[in-house]
């Protein structure tokens, strides 16, 4: 667990983004295209191919069931996604963008208008991921964006989705949900049914088919990011606790096999302790197999020299979460610039920042923090721009246009300026 930073494992870490799986393209391109000719039909028999549920009863769950899911939720849960909710919300209300105009010479405005995304569909995966956080993470932003028209599908086993989920849907202002999972519940979003309305845009996390699926459809409708396995990288000094960054590391890895789990320091002692610490707290998992797999394969602890270099090794990893366990983490914090989230001191777990913190956690993966941002409010906002020119601004630049254009040999695009002047 403990090397250098130049292991072969530190390498296996750097190129985990490579390990998109691409083998079941031509699967998930057939299943697109009979979406697309086939409507319902499609969607129905691939659900009864991949989650051997029959969609022939009513498979949309209207806004009076997310409610009544929502007033029958376990009232220490309900409190808590309520607060939830309400921190996200404060959170991604800062990220608001505002419509602006300038005036230039001549009597020129120029400007950018916002607006909201109309339709938004949001994927919830089934499977060992069905997390009423991650439907607040993805509903909130857009809510607050503005988008008037927010559903959600999500894969049904048995016909039923979790009330949790439901409940959290309710409260980020989900309208509809359908019961569909899978490359066909993306397909159907992004084409539109007989039932499903077509989306402009879809977010979420999924398996591979879903993200295949986002993948081939992207530009059609837009999308959030492609979400891989969840990572955290930690830079710590002598002041840390080795106990805190152990049950950080796990944390991290109970998400899933593939999930990694890195520290950094200069720090022999600290290095051993969290070595020692991890398997003591792996012993107490219930998720203890999943975390061990993870640990095994994507996780590490290395040693540098000095912060300076801890830095460095972070930001080739460029992780979805680092937290800086240093005495000084806002000088560090400086120092990195490929990260999704940024966790500081020793009291901010990255658990805060899953659950109720304010920011997202729909973050980049696999490397994707050196290009990518979280998801935010400004991610279902998008621009037009704004242009009045005024009959002295037009003759101002008409020998320019009409040269331009002539050079281009659109002879009409000039017509259009010398017809006014
Ligand atoms: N750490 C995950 C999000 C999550 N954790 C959901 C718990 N539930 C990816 O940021
Ligand atoms: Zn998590």
């Amino acid at each position: 667990m403990i090397i250098d930073k130049n292991s072969d494992k530190l390498n296996k870490i750097l190129n985990r983004g490579e390990l998109f799986d691409e083998k079941y393209l031509s699967v998930v391109m057939d299943i697109l295209k009979d979406v697309r000719i086939n409507g319902d039909k499609a969607v129905k028999s691939y659900t009864k191919k991949f989650d051997n549920h029959d969609l022939n009863e009513s498979y949309v769950i209207g806004v009076d069931e997310l409610k009544s899911s929502f007033d029958k939720l376990e009232s220490g849960l309900k409190d808590s996604l309520i607060k939830a909710e309400k921190s996200i919300r404060f959170y991604h209300e800062k990220q608001m963008e505002k419509t602006w105009l300038i005036n230039g010479n001549n009597g020129i405005v120029l400007g950018q208008k916002i607006s909201p995304v109309e339709n938004v569909g949001i994927y919830v995966p089934g499977g060992k991921a069905v997390y009423p956080s991650s439907v607040l993470m993805n509903s909130v932003p857009a809510n607050v964006a503005g988008v008037e028209n927010i559903v959600m599908s999500t894969p049904a086993a048995y016909g039923k989705v979790q009330e949790s989920v439901l409940a959290a849907a309710y409260l980020g202002g989900v309208k509809k949900v359908y019961k569909i999972g899978g490359a066909q519940a993306v397909a159907a979003m992004a084409y539109g049914t007989e039932t499903v309305e077509k989306v402009d845009k879809i977010v979420g996390p999924g398996n591979i088919f879903v993200a295949l699926a986002k993948k081939l459809v992207f530009g059609f409708v837009d999308i959030d990011m492609i979400a891989g396995p969840s990572e955290i990288t930690i830079i710590a000094d002598e002041s840390a606790n080795p106990q805190f960054i152990a049950a950080d590391m796990l944390s991290q890895a109970e998400h899933d096999e593939m999930a990694s789990s890195v520290l950094i320091t200069y720090s022999k002692k600290l290095a051993e302790s969290v070595n020692a610490e991890l398997k003591k707290q792996l012993e107490e998992l219930p998720r203890k197999d999943i975390a061990e797999a993870s640990l095994k394969d994507f996780g590490a602890i290395v040693l540098v020299e000095n912060l300076e270099e801890a830095a460095e090794v972070s930001d080739r990893i460029a992780p979805e979460h680092l937290e800086l366990c240093v005495a000084n983490p806002y000088e560090l914090m400086f120092k990195v610039r490929n990260a999704g989230a940024i966790f500081l001191g020793h009291y901010t777990p990255e658990a805060v920042g899953d659950y109720i913190a304010g920011p997202n956690h729909t973050l980049p993966t696999g490397g994707s923090a050196r290009f990518f941002s979280p998801l935010g409010a400004y991610d279902f906002l998008k621009r037009s721009s704004i242009v009045n020119f005024t009959k002295d601004a037009l003759r101002e630049c008409a020998e320019d246009v009409m040269g331009i254009a002539n050079s281009e040999e659109l002879t009409a695009h000039a017509k259009s300026v010398k017809i006014r002047i």
